[in-house]
């Protein structure tokens, strides 16, 4: 398992792909990595001569899957930046229609189809943790379809800052590789901060842009603004530098999340906040409209440690599943997505297996409410549940605390 292994399996998804239809959606995570690499994609196979509809998610969901793929009527799909554990529930709602390549850099599950091809960067041992953001990968494709795509390089250096690749304090291995392209091709200027620490400079759009903030604001504009515009202007942004109605708009939905979690947080204060033996948890409903549903995990972050939180119990927060989801029209359900977060003394008891981790305790009470999960690690996860069995779930999982410890 190697990079030329995971090229070569590129050259046949290329080939494949190029002979499913000139016809593609493109679908695409929300934060700075997913928007940099839609970007990546809708140029490189549109330069290709393909007729690309790309669309912007914030999670997998089946039936939103499903309406996709009915959608392309049997036209190729592309994912990227999500999707690699999906591709088992991919494959079920194709129903062998679309050709559909899945480019992420997420723990992937088998495709279980022919027509699905999962070539997720973590199933050829290229981690997506720190050394390939999924914008480096769809950097690697894009130059499988034509080596002139060279130059979309740094748009996979901006989607490793965004998904936090330098953690260690610089960019490693393929971002890296990504990185000396930008470098070499005059779009990203490295700037030296001591033997193990580097900061980088957009120079790509005739100014000096710090690449981090920039990155971040990506995200931003994805997340807060995924109902309003937000991914479109930040894929624009990235590609003619960030204009005045990107900035405008960054500025919008900051303002716009700093005033909605400080009146959620008055709300919490003021006794919304409900307590059970193992628990901390708070319905937002519409409360953070229109920004996304991404957002009360970072609500939920913000607060974990505030004084009038209980540094031993699990937090969860509720914010309505959204019925209108952009490019794809309205949905029947009645959903509520869960967030969870854990104070900072409570994560070190889950590290030192004192407490169980979210990584169990959500998927496990979230199965029998009818739920589906999320990404889940052992200090942060996230479910969609229908809607009135929040209280249910909360037992479900004050249950299996008692029982786990
Ligand atoms: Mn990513």
């Amino acid at each position: 398992m190697s990079k030329e292994s995971f090229i070569e399996a590129l050259k046949d998804g290329a080939a494949k792909l190029r002979a499913a239809g000139r016809e593609v959606t493109l679908v695409h995570h929300n934060d700075a990595d997913g928007l940099t690499a839609g970007g990546i994609l809708e140029t490189a196979l549109t330069r290709d001569g393909f007729k690309v509809e790309r669309i912007a998610l914030e999670r997998i969901h089946p039936p939103i899957v499903e309406r996709i793929h009915d959608r392309a009527a049997g036209h190729p799909v592309v994912y990227t930046d999500l999707a690699g554990r999906a591709a088992p529930v991919i494959c079920d709602l194709n129903r062998d229609r679309s050709f559909t390549l899945i480019l992420d850099h997420h723990p992937a599950e088998e495709s279980t189809s022919s027509k699905v091809l999962n070539l997720s960067t973590e199933r050829f041992g290229l981690s997506g943790e720190d050394e390939i953001s999924a914008a480096t990968a769809a950097t690697i494709f894009a130059i499988v379809l034509d080596e002139k795509n060279v130059d979309l390089r740094y748009l996979g250096v901006i989607g490793a800052i965004g998904d936090s690749h330098d953690r260690g304090g610089k960019l490693i291995a393929y971002n890296r590789d990504a990185l000396l392209d930008a470098v070499e091709h005059g779009d990203i200027k490295i700037v030296s901060k001591g033997s193990d620490k580097e900061e980088y400079i957009l120079t790509k759009f005739g100014s000096n842009i710090p690449l981090t903030p920039f990155a971040k604001s990506l995200t931003v504009l994805g997340a807060a603004g995924y109902t309003v515009g937000g991914p479109q202007l930040g894929i624009r942004a990235c590609f003619e530098g960030p204009s005045e109605e990107y900035d405008k708009k960054l500025t919008e939905m900051n303002a716009l999340k700093e005033e909605r979690f400080n009146r959620a947080l008055a709300k919490l204060k003021s006794g919304g906040l409900k307590v059970t033996p193992h628990h901390q948890w708070f319905i937002v409903g519409d409360g953070f409209s229109p920004m996304g549903v991404k957002i009360i995990g970072e609500f939920c972050m913000d607060i974990r440690d505030e004084p009038f939180m209980d540094p031993t119990k699990y937090i969860a927060g509720f914010q309505d599943m959204p019925a209108e989801i952009p490019g794809l029209g309205t949905f029947e359900w009645d959903l509520a997505k869960v967030s969870m977060r854990v104070p900072t003394p409570l994560g070190q008891k889950i590290i030192d297996g004192e407490m169980p981790g979210l990584d169990w305790l959500l998927p496990e009470a979230a199965v029998k409410v009818e739920g589906t999960i999320d990404a889940c690690h052992g200090y942060a996860a996230a479910a969609l549940i229908p809607h009135g069995r929040e209280e249910e779930l909360i037992a479900l999982m004050d249950e299996l605390v008692e029982k786990g410890q």
